[in-house]
C-alpha cells in the first residue's frame, strides 16, 4: 500500500519538476490585451495559478473520493497503521507542496518586477489623495491640477436631488480633469496622500498602490493603446470614499504634446495673472503708506 502511495507522490513530484519551466513560461501569456504591458503578466499569473489550483483540487479530491468509496467500512477495510505515522510520507507531502509553491514564485516574481521597474519614465506624475478627491502635479512641466468627481454625477447623487442616476452617463465613475497620458510610454506614478490613506486603483493598468500620509509609493505602466480607462479609490477613506473616481485619458504621442502645451500655458498665464494681481494689491497697500510718508 505505501509504496503504491509513495510512486505516484514520487511521479508526482517528477512531473512538477518537468512542468517547473512550463509554468515559468506561461506567465508569459499575452492575455487578453489590456491597456498596458503590465496586466499581460498579470493575467498570464493568474491563469496559470488558476490551473495549478485546478490540477491540485482534482487530484486532492479525486484521492479523497477514491479512499472514501474504496476504503468504506461498510466494505470490511481494516484501518491502515502504516500509513497515519509513515515518516516517508511526512516528508513527501510536504516537499510536493513545496515545490509546487517554488515553481509558483518564480514566474510570480518575474511578474512584480515588472510591475515595479519605474526606471527612465516618460512622465512622471505625484498623485496625492484627498477627501474626496485626487491631485495630479506633472513633475517638471508646471501642470497640476485636482480631479474631482464631474458635474453631473455629483448633482445626482445629493439626497433629493430629482435627477435620474440611471441617466448620467458614467454615474460615479467620470471626473472634470481626467489624468491624461501619453500612449507607449513609460508613466511612473509617485502615491502619496494629505489626509488619510487611498488607494489610487485602475484594473485595466493592474494598478492598485495605497496613498499613504508621509510616505511616497511608486507604480508605472505603459499604456498599449489610446482610450479612456476607468478606476475608483480603492481604500475605504471616509463618507465620500465612493466619490473619488479616477480616469486616465491615453492619448496618442502627438495629442499629449498638445494637451500638455496648452495645460502649460494656462498655467503661465494664471501665474502671471496672480503676479499682476500681486503687485496691483501691493501698490494700493503701499500707496497711503507713501502718501502719508510724503506729508512727514
Ligand atoms: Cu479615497
Amino acid at each position: 500500500m505505501f509504496n503504491r502511495v509513495a510512486a505516484t507522490v514520487l511521479t508526482v513530484v517528477a512531473a512538477l519538476a518537468g512542468i517547473a519551466p512550463v509554468l515559468a513560461d506561461a506567465s508569459s501569456y499575452a492575455g487578453p490585451g489590456g491597456a498596458t504591458g503590465v496586466p499581460a503578466p498579470v493575467h498570464g499569473l493568474h491563469m496559470m495559478l488558476f490551473w495549478v489550483c485546478v490540477a491540485i483540487a482534482v487530484a486532492v479530491f479525486s484521492a479523497i473520493i477514491y479512499s472514501i468509496v474504496r476504503f468504506r467500512q461498510s466494505a470490511g477495510t481494516a484501518p491502515d497503521k502504516v500509513l497515519p505515522h509513515s515518516t516517508q510520507v511526512e516528508v513527501v507531502w510536504t516537499l510536493v507542496p513545496a515545490m509546487i509553491l517554488v515553481a509558483t514564485a518564480i514566474p510570480a516574481a518575474r511578474a512584480l518586477i515588472v510591475m515595479d521597474d519605474t526606471r527612465d519614465p516618460g512622465v512622471s506624475v505625484m498623485v496625492t489623495g484627498y477627501q474626496w478627491r485626487w491631485h495630479y502635479d506633472y513633475l517638471g512641466t508646471g501642470v497640476s491640477f485636482y480631479s474631482t468627481l464631474a458635474g453631473a454625477p455629483n448633482d445626482a447623487r445629493q439626497l433629493r436631488s430629482r435627477l435620474d442616476a440611471g441617466s448620467v452617463k458614467d454615474q460615479l465613475l467620470d471626473v472634470d480633469n481626467p489624468l491624461v497620458i501619453p500612449v507607449d510610454t513609460t508613466v511612473r506614478l509617485l502615491l502619496t496622500a494629505n489626509d488619510v490613506i487611498h488607494s489610487w486603483s485602475v484594473p485595466d493598468f493592474a494598478i492598485n498602490t495605497d496613498a499613504v500620509p508621509g510616505l511616497i509609493n511608486e507604480a508605472s505602466f505603459r499604456a498599449r493603446k489610446t482610450g479612456r480607462f476607468i478606476g475608483q479609490c480603492a481604500e475605504l477613506c471616509g463618507r465620500d470614499h465612493g466619490f473619488m473616481p479616477i480616469v486616465v485619458e491615453v492619448l496618442s504621442r502627438q495629442d499629449y504634446a498638445r494637451w500638455l502645451a496648452a495645460k502649460q500655458e494656462a498655467a503661465r498665464a494664471v501665474a502671471s495673472g496672480a503676479a499682476a494681481a500681486a503687485i496691483a494689491t501691493t501698490a494700493m497697500t503701499a500707496s497711503p503708506a507713501a502718501a502719508s510718508a510724503a506729508r512727514l
